[in-house]
């Protein structure tokens, strides 16, 4: 908590290096004791920290002093309405949990440039959104760049999206209206065009240590052995022979996706450095794509390496010194099981990251619907452990990724030897493959049909509204959709409404799909705003806007309800007696019924509903009748 962690508990201050008392005498007066407070309490961390990564030699002791001496340099920067929001934030640490609401889209899909999305700013209000997370929007690599998760220039905004100064102007503007900008910082790796890479490849001293290149295909062989691979179908194994290079770059993801080689110092210092910089121009919280990947070592499977944690803590006591209202987001896409660390652990709890995706809980669900069957998903929440304080959920229905089901082995594994054979008949079910499947998504990067991986589609293609033949069908779809949503605002500190799930938007029209750059499936879940169907949102009668109004009910309700609804207040599951409903309470009040079945049924509660939280004109008998599909929250009296 940054009010905790930026208060140094000393008897006797501590004695600064030069460089760091240098830095601290150009800080504006009024800013002084502040900024020097914070280095007092994460200078030792900060070093300890680094120390354990890269050493403890004289060059490297002068390194860290000149890393935290820029952290200084970017809290003097800092503008002054940033400067105010990090002194709140530190007073009130847990702002970031809830009645936070994300937003996440590409900028071009959802309003065509940067000063387009300040358009589209009663939207996000109208829906409650308080964190908005614009995917890449930074000067990318020539197209294919993964959309635009291949960075060429950290210090420029994609010339078609807009500038630096209209980052800054929608921003401000953003913040006037609650919401806090949230950019992508892809950190594992950049594009082949980056400067650093054009360096490497024209030989340039020192920028071959910048990346992982292999000299030999024996060392390849060696690592490959042991690693998994992202997209085994259109970017097969993780590395590339670059001609140039004589070697094999390390390219985890795509072949122009250098990864970068953080075991050289001067990578992670001036990653930190064009992270900070964003902060000063407006960014309030970073989503750290691809966290896992950030440290390699030889026999692992080079994922999760506690070094990669260690730069992550060290990020954060950079952001602690010179942006404390900035939150770092881990995009860990891994089992629940890993996923603690990531928010640090013993005496680094609460000091890693302030948020992580909760992937597990999101494959799951979609599991949950395909079966009918809540079992995974139950597993899943009890294997979620309790955060440190100040740590947070993201969770979401759909993103701009596919729905990875392999997060979910270690749940199925714990079940049996031939579990992992349902996420195969899940990914099938999505596919629209299996008999009775209404759902017209589509499998992704499975290496053989009989291999689960991923599956692409917008949320209301899998849940059957494309296929939909009747009005009735129309309206058990939107209903799938609501009650995936209702759970994950029910659970999620930080729940996530992915552009367009709020219209029942299709997928990207197949013509659309042919115009697109590249061969990447996932576009098919990317298709651009439907001003038509914004138009019609309050039109009840539409299925538009009936998944707009049963949406917009449950976020008034979660709003309403903070008293009983509050992340913070512990959750647990209970058993409905019925394999396709999920019981869940939250504190000692409210409950959440989630029928995942086609089938209505009972539930019977222990106490007495007195409110139903969603549609409070409602009244439930007990047991409580859940139509097919439906999620309820009730404010129940007494115990489940
Ligand atoms: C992230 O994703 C991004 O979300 C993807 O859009 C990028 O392609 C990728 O990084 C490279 O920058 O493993 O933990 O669909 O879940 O690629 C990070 C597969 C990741 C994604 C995966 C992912």
């Amino acid at each position: 908590m940054s009010a905790v962690e930026n208060h140094a508990v000393l008897h006797r201050p501590l004695t600064l290096p030069p460089a760091l008392e240098q830095s601290l005498a150009q800080l504006p007066v009024a800013r002084q004791s502040v900024v020097r407070a914070r280095v007092q309490a994460q200078w030792p961390r900060l070093r300890e920290i680094l120390q354990g990564v890269y050493g403890e030699t004289a060059a490297i002791n002068s390194w860290l002093e000149t890393l935290a001496a820029g952290a200084v340099d970017c809290a003097a920067a800092r503008p002054d309405a940033l400067w105010q929001l990090d002194l709140e934030r530190e007073q009130k640490p847990r702002w970031h949990s809830s009645p936070m609401l994300g937003y996440c889209t590409y900028v071009d899909k959802f309003a065509g440039t940067l000063n387009g999305v300040a358009e589209r700013i009663a939207h996000l209000q109208e829906l409650g959104v308080t964190y908005l997370h614009l995917l890449p929007f930074l000067k990318a690599g020539t197209a294919p760049n993964d959309g635009g998760f291949a960075v060429a220039s950290y210090e420029e905004i994609e010339p078609a999206l807009g500038s630096m100064q209209d980052l800054r102007a929608l921003s401000t503007k953003l913040r006037a209206a609650g919401i806090s900008l949230c950019s992508d910082f892809v950190l594992n790796h950049v594009s082949h065009e980056h400067p650093w890479a054009q360096k490497a490849l024209a030989g340039e001293a020192g920028y071959r240590d910048y990346f992982h290149v292999l000299d030999s295909a024996e060392d390849v062989a060696a690592y490959e052995e042991h690693l998994i691979q992202i997209f085994p179908n259109t970017a097969p194994g993780n590395f590339t022979y670059v001609p140039t290079l004589k070697g094999w770059a390390w390219t985890t993801f795509y072949p122009y996706q250098w990864d970068l080689n953080y075991a050289n110092p001067q990578v992670f210092s001036e990653m930190s450095k064009a992270l900070l910089a964003l902060a000063n121009n407006g960014v309030e919280a970073f989503r750290l794509d691809s966290t896992g990947f950030l440290w390699k070592r030889q026999g692992t499977n080079c994922m999760n390496q506690p070094e990669a944690h260690q730069l992550l803590q060290a990020l954060r006591c950079l952001t602690n010194i010179a942006a404390p209202g900035v939150l770092l987001k881990a995009e860990a896409i891994m089992p629940t099981r890993d996923l603690p660390p990531y928010f640090g652990l013993g005496e680094q709890a609460g000091k890693e990251c302030h948020i992580a995706y909760h992937a597990s809980l999101m494959s799951a669900s979609w599991v949950a619907l395909a079966e009918q069957k809540v079992e995974i998903l139950a597993d899943v929440l009890a294997n979620t452990p309790a955060l440190p304080a100040g740590g947070a959920w993201m969770t979401y229905v759909r993103c701009h990724d596919d729905i990875g089901w392999n997060v979910l082995r270690p749940e199925l594994d714990a079940r049996g030897p031939e579990q992992r054979a349902r996420l195969l008949q899940a990914s099938r079910f999505f596919a629209g493959e299996l008999p009775g499947s209404y759902a017209r998504g589509a499998a992704f990067q499975a290496s053989s049909p009989d291999v689960a991986h991923g599956t692409n589609g917008m949320g209301s293609a899998l849940v059957g509204l494309s296929s939909a033949t009747s009005p009735q069908e129309q309206v058990q779809a939107i209903d799938r959709l609501l009650l995936l949503y209702a759970l994950s605002l029910f659970v999620g500190d930080v729940p996530l409404i992915y552009m367009g799930d709020e219209l029942a938007q299709a997928n990207t029209p197949a013509e659309e799909l042919i115009s697109r750059n590249g061969p990447d499936g996932r576009e098919l879940h990317r298709p651009y705003f439907d001003t038509q169907a914004y138009a019609l949102r309050h039109a009840g009668e539409t299925i538009t806007g009936q998944m707009f109004g049963g949406l917009c009910a449950m976020l008034a309700a979660r709003r309403q309800h903070q008293n009983v609804l509050h992340s913070a207040l512990p959750l647990s599951v209970f058993a409905t007696g019925n394999a396709s409903v999920l019981g869940l309470r939250r504190g000692s009040r409210a409950v959440g019924l989630f029928n995942f079945s086609a089938q209505p049924c009972t539930v019977a509660l222990g106490g007495a509903v007195a409110l139903d939280l969603v549609a409070p004109q409602r009244a439930h008998g007990n047991p409580v009748e859940l139509p097919a599909y439906a999620a309820l929250w009730l404010d129940v009296e007494g115990t489940v």
